[in-house]
């Protein structure tokens, strides 16, 4: 590895500035072939070597100024979150813990505002009254000051999406925090569905059915901290819930996302585990166990649970799922998977240092044969060996079912100058011919996540549009959100909503048609 690619100087970077997040970034500075292989996720802009800085400003701005014009057929809500830290993360702890903050893009009539507001969660506030950090380190409750003893730990930096009126901001080691869909206040710190969410966790990736609009989601560590029991469950769009199965894992590893077809559900256990030793240490939650096998489990939906299959696979990481569906032959997972650990902030457990070959992500299709009755492993398929990347998205009417179109954040796959810094692009895919459709950003901007929106509530799938934020890494970080023609994606943005500074770095996003959002208050 090149002197300016080493560990150490990766790891400063990325530990550094939480507040920068992006699907690509520090080691895009340095230019060959690897850079490719480790511009793939979660990695800061380049601070470009100054000390970094807490970001934390909370903004408003009114018709902002846009190129082009913003599509008549775009009116709505673009949610985003992501960590900022509140305050500079402790030493050893990674940017997966810094506050939950909130922007929103509201369009309407071709005008965009845009609002964010961090999320004020029993810990945010405790915090700033405190005026210091009292979480120090990511799922550790063993180091926290004393004086947050029955407090929720959730950053909600992670995922928001509407259910019932409110818009829910995510933390899978918690239960979500309810916010006001136009004015992101914080309505309740701990959100538990009127009583109703017996999990002590919610996911980040809850599914809403393609067919019924129902809300199928998720807790692991489900009976408290390092436990083996995972919780799912269905809630009607009022938010009633209608079913709940229990299961175990057959260990405790992240299970950041799952999947959900029309009869099953689906959990894979990867290797990045519980590791006790390191929590007693003071250290984070998980570290990569590798050698250790992976685990594809599923059981029906609407049924206790106790049908569950555990298919043994290799060591692997998959974090996201784009699509997924069941036939009655098979089911049928796409994930974003790498062969180890894909964050180079996360622990090898046996103290080897993070490869980045090995973490890049690739679209790859998971399947089972239902057509046995004890299936002894489960399909392996990359469906695109020139894609790396990481946070693809689908067209989310077609969460359940079978679907045709993903998206996704990656390097260039053809890079004209191989030397140079790769730009970094979203690729629309056409998943049954694997073909896929190129969107290169301007050079030096990094592509956050993308999110679709649908023309029409009755659109064919994949016609809409496409939005993410681009920001300038040689403008301190000022970002655009960039807006395509989903369907045209080579041709460029149609819209780009032009912002006067840099604002928090985005996991994931969500898009919330006009037609579901209450009335603008006065
Ligand atoms: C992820 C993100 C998290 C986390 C666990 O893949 C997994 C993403 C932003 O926080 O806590
Ligand atoms: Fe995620």
């Amino acid at each position: 590895m090149s002197e300016k690619l080493d560990r150490r100087t990766f790891m400063g970077t990325a530990l550094g500035a939480a507040a920068s997040l992006g699907a690509a970034g520090a080691a895009a500075q340095a230019p060959g072939p690897m850079a490719s292989d480790m511009l793939n996720r979660y990695v800061p802009t380049p601070s470009q070597g100054k000390k970094p800085q807490l970001f934390r400003a909370e903004l408003d701005i009114r018709d902002c100024e846009v190129e082009g014009k913003i599509p008549s057929d775009l009116n709505g809500a673009f949610y985003r979150t992501g960590p900022d830290a509140q305050y500079p993360l402790a030493p050893g702890n990674i940017p997966f813990d810094g506050e939950g903050h909130v922007s929103m893009f509201t369009f309407a009539n071709g005008r965009v505002d845009f609002k964010s507001r961090f999320v004020r969660n029993e810990r945010y506030v405790a915090q700033d009254k405190a005026g210091k950090i009292l979480f120090p380190m990511y799922r550790n409750p063993y180091v926290n000051d004393p004086s947050v003893k029955g407090l929720s730990r959730g950053t909600h930096n992670t995922h928001i999406i509407h259910h019932n009126g409110k818009l829910l901001a995510l933390k899978e080691d918690s239960p979500p925090a309810a916010m006001d869909l136009r004015t992101l206040e914080t309505l309740d710190p701990v959100y538990r569905f009127d009583g109703q969410l017996q999990s002590e966790t919610f996911t980040a990736h809850p599914k809403i059915d393609s067919v019924t609009g129902n809300m199928i989601a998720f807790g692991y560590e489900a009976k408290g901290f390092a436990t083996d029991d995972v919780n799912v469950f269905e809630y009607t769009p009022q938010g009633k819930k209608v079913w709940d199965a229990w299961v175990k894992v057959p260990y405790v590893g992240m299970l950041h996302d799952f999947a959900v077809t029309q009869n099953y559900v689906v959990l894979y256990v990867i290797p990045l585990a519980y590791d006790e030793a390191q929590i007693k240490r003071g250290g984070i939650h998980w570290s990569w166990y590798g050698g250790q096998p992976t685990y594809f489990g599923f059981f029906r939906r609407g049924g206790d649970g106790k049908d569950v299959r555990w298919i043994k696979g290799p060591e692997r990481s998959a974090t996201h799922v784009m699509g997924c569906f069941d036939d009655g032959k098979r089911i049928v997972v796409d994930v974003e998977m790498s062969a180890s650990n894909p964050f180079p902030f996360m622990p090898m457990r046996d103290g080897s240092h993070w490869d980045p070959v090995k973490g890049a992500s690739r679209m790859t299709r998971l399947s089972v044969d239902l057509s046995k009755k004890t299936p002894k492993e489960y399909g392996i398929e990359v469906l695109y060996q020139n894609l790396l990347g990481a946070l693809p998205r689908i067209d989310d009417r077609y969460n359940t079912v079978p679907y045709s179109v993903g998206f996704l954040p990656c390097p260039d796959p053809d890079p004209k100058d191989p030397a140079k810094r790769p730009s970094s692009c979203y690729a629309r895919m056409d998943i049954p011919t694997r073909t896929a459709q190129i969107y290169r950003g301007e050079e030096d901007v990094t592509l956050a996540e993308a999110c679709f929106a649908p023309r029409s509530k009755t659109a064919p799938e994949g016609s809409g549009y496409l939005m993410g934020v681009a920001s300038h890494g040689k403008e301190n970080g000022r970002c655009d959100l960039v807006i395509l023609d989903a369907q045209h994606i080579d041709q460029g943005p149609v819209a780009t909503v032009k912002l006067p500074t840099k604002i928090v770095g985005q996991i994931h996003g969500w898009w919330v048609p006009e037609a579901e959002l209450p009335p603008k208050k006065a």
